[in-house]
């Protein structure tokens, strides 16, 4: 078991930069919106924060920062979009709540890091 299986605070998964655009809420289509976003995965949540430059691996911490926005990543799901961008290597996070994201990154490996990460996490919410 992990060492949060206590309920204590939750692990710190990945943090790092992405370029973000939210493109539905609540199954409502949205007009996008791209801007470089501070994203924190961190116990069963996807954590967005605005502002990247004054963000740093160890300024996740609840308190230390204001998160813009958080994703519950229970039930939801995960799919490559490319045919939902010009740009390369985006995917798309809904909710289920409906709320839809895009996630890109220019560098290859890691937005499949991100991916990989992030199913690993709905595949084990998925199990529980
Ligand atoms: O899917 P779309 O509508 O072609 O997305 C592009 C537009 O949102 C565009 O903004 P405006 O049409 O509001 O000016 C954005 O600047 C582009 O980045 C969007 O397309 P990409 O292909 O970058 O996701």
């Amino acid at each position: 078991s992990s060492p949060d299986s206590d309920g204590g605070t939750p692990e710190l998964e990945k943090a790092g930069l992405l370029n973000k655009t939210k493109i539905a809420e609540g199954g409502r289509k949205l007009r996008k919106n791209w801007s470089p976003s501070w994203v924190v995965l961190v116990g069963n949540s996807l954590v967005f924060f605005k502002d990247p430059k004054s963000q740093t691996p160890s300024s996740w911490k609840p308190g230390n920062s204001r998160p813009e926005s958080s994703v519950d990543l229970r039930g939801a799901q995960l799919h490559w979009a490319n045919n939902l961008s010009s740009k390369k290597n985006v995917f798309k996070l809904r909710t289920v709540t409906g709320n839809e994201f895009l996630l890109q990154s220019e560098t290859d490996s890691l937005i499949i890091e991100w991916y990989t990460t992030i199913q690993s996490v709905i595949d084990r919410l998925d199990r529980e």
